[in-house]
């Protein structure tokens, strides 16, 4: 039986280890918070808001932007702008970060976030979500510049996640275990549900484009026909499910256990996912859990960040499973 505390009970119960103490966690939290009801809601009544669709533009990555990609980067922007913890925003659907003007309300921490995960689902009533990460300011007070956002994955203070499923979820680490708390939609408040959350270190489970297949190294197609491969004695073969939303299928793998996969090609090695806004705090999220994240030769929080949109292979999930991928790509298997 879930305890029915919020998030600030929660932090409130222990001591923390983040900079600034659970009342500033507990505070930027909040504000996350306050952006997944406005998105939740918004993604309830997508169909009859005139809010599916394409806008007709381009964003930075050269991909196609989709009403409520827009819809959800305003608010984003618009809700921690507002919040004293913040001072710096990135955003995937942002060339350059926004920096939030002077003032007594200028807080120690910068967020970087990809708005709206698996925007490929909005018009098919499919799960969607928000990742976020968090960095300090190195020097509170002073305005940060863009290479102050280009940080190592160890460098984030907190990272998690917004799931927009049959239920909304706020799951977060700040280095002390990770937590998944239920939005009641009835109250208005999340709730934990999902305390100290432990992966197993092998799952049963894969999640892929296979389609992408062709374009594969060698080592990365041989690893998928080992998973496939009948053997009872390692579990195989897995079973595959690719919901086509990092976070869906990371949420997944975060609780039953398994591997999400989006390597790189032969002709676009650095793969497509995002270093500083999706790989790394969704590592950090992993590896709390007891996880591993990798890119398939080192791990995803400690490649060196070069520039605020900068791509990286991903390979995150159950330690074994992420271990046996590598060994397979590095032709150690
Ligand atoms: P999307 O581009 O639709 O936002 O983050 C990027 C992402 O979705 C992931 O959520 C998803 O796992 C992947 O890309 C889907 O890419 P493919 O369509 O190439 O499979």
């Amino acid at each position: 039986m879930p305890m029915l505390a919020t998030i600030d009970q929660f932090l409130s119960r222990k001591p923390s280890t983040f900079p600034g103490g659970a009342p500033a966690l507990s505070g930027l939290l909040g504000h996350i918070g306050l952006v997944g009801k406005h998105l939740a809601n918004d993604l309830r009544r997508a169909g009859l808001a005139n809010i599916l669709g394409t806008t007709g533009a381009t964003n930075v990555q050269g991909e196609v932007v989709k009403k409520l990609d827009e819809i959800a980067n305003d608010t984003c922007v618009k809700v921690l702008r507002e919040s004293r913890f913040v001072c710096a925003l990135a955003s995937e659907e942002m060339e350059r970060p926004v920096i939030f003007p002077e003032g007594s309300s200028r807080g120690p921490y910068m967020v970087l976030v990809d708005p709206l995960d698996g925007s490929s689902n909005t018009d098919v009533n499919m799960p969607l979500g928000s990742i976020f990460s968090v960095v300090a300011n190195r020097q509170p007070g002073r305005t940060p510049s863009e290479s102050d956002l280009v940080r190592k994955g160890t460098e984030q203070v907190a990272a998690g996640y917004l799931l927009y499923g049959a239920s909304t979820m706020l799951v977060f680490t700040s280095g002390q275990g990770v937590h998944g708390f239920t939005l009641d939609p009835g109250i208005g408040e999340y709730l934990l549900s999902h305390e100290a959350i432990t992966m197993p270190a092998r799952g049963k489970v894969y999640a892929a484009n296979e389609g992408n297949g062709h374009k594969w190294s060698a080592g990365m197609r041989k690893y998928f026909d080992y998973l496939k491969t009948p053997d009872k004695a390692t579990g195989r073969p897995y079973s595959a499910r690719y919901s086509g939303c990092l976070v869906g299928d990371v949420h997944r793998i975060l609780l039953g256990g398994g591997l999400y996969l989006y390597p790189g090609e032969l002709d676009k090695p650095e793969g497509k996912l995002r270093l500083l806004y999706e790989a790394n705090p969704l590592a950090m999220v992993v590896e709390q859990a007891g996880g591993k994240a990798s890119t398939g030769t080192m791990r995803i929080m400690d490649v060196e960040a070069k520039t605020l949109h900068q791509r990286v292979p991903l390979i995150i999930g159950s330690r074994d499973d992420v271990t046996n991928a590598e060994e397979h790509i590095q032709g150690k298997a």
